[in-house]
């Protein structure tokens, strides 16, 4: 009964599931990729879908992919000196393109001038820079000929409904098509290793939510757990009831505000640069490194992970204005690091300094202030006793603070403000 198989996938106690999720709550922030056909069109990865493209006619791309200057060690290299510990990349998108070499299906890149497993490099490149590897796996499937969910309009009805944004099409064979992921997922999870990170995308409401089609998603994640028992999935198969079997939540381009409805829940925002996921050219609304350092800091500080987005181009790069930022976001990594890793909310108690986040490292217990508004002085409301030392951490340099006759405590900084884009305190904290 539905309660068997409930226990079923969630077969662990809790706090087996928090050894299992250790690396990944402790690493905090890891780099998304999204890279396939649609990056030669170079105007969103929904551009097959948005511009109604038939399969005849995206057919070009697949004849003439040749990333040439693919290097997947540069790649790898670039991650990690932005100070990101995992990497997660789209193995199949909903154009239904195989990055990898799969036994079912001649859609694959082995196919295309590329003539190798890209799949194959990325994870042996990041492995070998020390990075743990998820894979991306897109539920829709816009080329597979039984994928049952067609008609969908790009644009979802003002009135939340998904009446017009998905139409089943009652003449395709979704159990085909069901069989085609369960074989893909095998094989993704059989042939390249231990995969760290299942990031399925997405299955509409189905069997156990409104009821637009069966995904198999109960089975689906069955098998997933019994191929990689350690693998951390999503949460983006319809499951209803039985979502407990998923380990995190997947909050996409969200505002650092809304963040904090997440708290104290396992989760991980995903964000681009610019707005579209795979390579956009046109594009010229990239973030600042302030907004991506925001966006990091906003997520540890409500006790979440950042998946920061790369699309790379046909060529095989990234683009040159993510590299700057990738660069950028090292830099300050390479001094402040410290307060991302192994890092949390701020425990009950201490309130936000205007001007600033907070992020915590249980461990330590030491509280890290980051200084977004940076003045002569900086007023912790209600820390009187709580305080032992403060110093900045991108120097060790000592900041003193005064025991004030009320409850506060001061901090005096330097009036020149650091070369930092945000300064950081450290304090370490009475017992
Ligand atoms: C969404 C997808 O439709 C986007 O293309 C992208 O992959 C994002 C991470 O998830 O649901």
């Amino acid at each position: 009964g539905a309660q068997a198989q409930q226990q079923q996938i969630g077969r662990e106690t809790p706090a087996q599931k928090e050894k299992r999720m250790e690396w990944w709550t402790n690493d905090r922030f890891g780099m998304f990729i999204h890279w396939g056909l649609y990056a030669m069109p170079a105007r969103h990865e929904w551009v097959r879908h948005y511009e109604w493209i038939q399969d005849g006619d995206y057919r070009k791309y697949f004849e003439l992919f040749n990333p040439d200057l693919f290097d997947p060690k540069l790649w790898a290299k670039q991650a990690k000196a932005a100070g990101m510990k995992y990497a997660v990349l789209t193995t199949k998108h909903h154009e239904g393109f195989c990055m990898f070499d799969s036994r079912f299906t001649d859609y694959k890149v082995t196919n295309t001038p590329a003539r190798r497993d890209l799949v194959r490099q990325f994870v042996d490149a990041y492995r070998a820079e020390g990075l743990k590897v998820g894979f991306y796996y897109s539920l829709i499937d816009w080329h597979h000929p039984q994928f049952t969910i067609d008609g969908m309009h790009p644009h979802r009805p003002r009135d939340g409904s998904d009446s017009v944004y998905a139409v089943l099409n009652k003449n395709r064979d979704m159990a085909t098509y069901r069989q085609y992921m369960r074989d893909q997922i095998t094989e993704l999870l059989t042939q390249y290793g231990k995969i760290d990170v299942l990031w399925l995308d997405f299955s509409y409401p189905g069997k156990h939510g409104k009821g637009k089609d069966d995904w198999g998603s109960v089975e689906l994640l069955k098998l997933i757990r019994k191929l990689q028992p350690g693998i951390i999935v999503d949460n983006r198969l319809d499951l209803g009831m039985y979502s407990d079997g998923q380990d995190f939540e997947t909050p996409e381009q969200v505002s650092v505000e809304e963040l904090a409805k997440y708290h104290g829940k396992a989760w991980e925002t995903c964000q681009t640069f610019s707005g579209s996921w795979g390579y956009h050219r046109d594009e010229n609304t990239w973030k600042s490194t302030r907004e991506l350092l925001r966006l990091l800091i906003g997520s540890v500080s409500n006790g979440g992970n950042l998946l920061l987005n790369v699309g790379p181009t046909a060529r095989g790069e990234f683009d040159e204005r993510a590299q700057d930022a990738l660069a950028n976001m090292g830099k300050w990594m390479r001094s402040n690091n410290k307060a991302i890793y192994n890092c949390t909310f701020a425990p009950e108690g201490f309130k936000t300094p205007a001007g600033t986040m907070l992020t915590y490292n249980p461990k330590t217990k030491r509280m890290y202030v980051h200084i977004m508004e940076y003045g002569k002085t900086l007023v912790l409301p209600a820390y009187k006793g709580k305080v032992k030392y403060a110093q900045f951490l991108h120097d060790n340099s000592e900041v003193r603070f005064d025991k004030s006759d009320n409850d506060d405590v001061v901090l005096a900084l330097p009036e020149r403000k650091p070369n930092q884009e945000i300064p950081v305190v450290e304090l370490v904290l009475n017992n």
